[in-house]
């Protein structure tokens, strides 16, 4: 729509960083991290900055740039957005690596807590005139070794046709293409969704100006967020991908494993398409 095209990094920027603030306070800020774990990690990421100076003999006017670069991250509300897409795959790789089930991806700055309930053979809240391809997300939530997981939770979050999330560009239905799906007794779901676009880091931003400056691309691959848990096991937060996607290669993020990849085929009832994976829980 007109009122999606006209969306601003600005409107994104801001709604990310209220999101994010609304979650520190529950044990997610500095006094939260003990004195001796803020010291070692602060004095290494500052001793890092220091070498590359020393390496690359960085000028007076290139700390000047970085300056007012750093500045206007934060008037931009583009804080989430930068860590999320340049830092938060790391953090993850180092979070899940003892997993045995599902493996894990980056939440990025776009999950909103609490989408509605809907039963296991859902349909996402979208627009009467959604656009897009239509798909039909089905599967199964095991532990690992395969148990079914009755009632599990699949919480689903993902952008439009034109690579928007709602609440977090203009125009677009609170809960659009969001829900919170509860799995039957066998730990089964069937998602009646659309199949997003790539998504395009904004250009008008502080992360556009590094992105163009640098020569880098803007792109992650269409990718569906997801969250899903169960009492007993661990909450795992992963994306999943469509096969030929040109950014699955080159995603801005890092964030695409082979294991996320989606086997896409053609609807069984005839209209789009259809795909099926299951989760894999790890114990608590
Ligand atoms: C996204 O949709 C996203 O998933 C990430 C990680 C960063 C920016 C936009
Ligand atoms: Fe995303």
């Amino acid at each position: 729509t007109d009122d999606e095209t006209q969306a601003r990094a600005a409107d994104s920027g801001a709604g990310a960083t209220a999101a994010f603030q609304s979650k520190t306070g529950q044990g997610a800020g500095l006094e939260d991290v003990t004195p001796e774990r803020v010291n070692t990690l602060a004095t290494e990421v500052l001793t890092a900055v220091h070498d590359t100076i020393r390496k690359h003999k960085v000028t007076y006017a290139e700390y000047d740039a970085l300056k007012a670069w750093l500045i206007s991250v934060g008037e931009d509300g583009e804080w989430p957005l930068f860590l999320d897409v340049w830092v938060e795959h790391v953090v993850e790789e180092v979070a899940n690596e003892d997993r045995e089930g599902t493996k894990g991806s980056i939440e990025g700055p776009y999950y909103v807590p609490n989408a509605p309930e809907l039963a296991a053979d859902a349909t996402l809240p979208m627009r009467e005139d959604e656009s897009g391809t239509a798909l039909t997300f089905q599967g199964q939530v095991t532990a690992v070794g395969g148990a079914p997981i009755p009632g599990a939770k699949v919480e689903i979050w993902q952008a439009d046709a034109q690579g928007f999330y709602s609440q977090y560009a203009p125009g677009i239905p609170e809960w659009n293409l969001r829900g919170t799906v509860i799995a039957d007794e066998q730990g089964r779901y069937q998602i009646g969704t659309l199949q997003p676009a790539p998504y395009q880091i904004p250009t008008d931003g502080s992360c556009g100006k590094l992105i163009a400056a640098a020569g880098w691309h803007a792109w992650r691959p269409a990718h569906l967020h997801l969250k899903v848990s169960a009492p007993g096991c661990q909450l795992i937060t992963t994306q999943l991908y469509f096969p030929g996607d040109p950014h699955n290669e080159d995603d801005i993020a890092s964030a695409v494993k082979p294991e996320l990849m989606l086997d896409i085929q053609p609807a069984e009832s005839g209209e789009g398409n259809q795909t099926t994976y299951n989760f894999e829980l790890d114990p608590a």
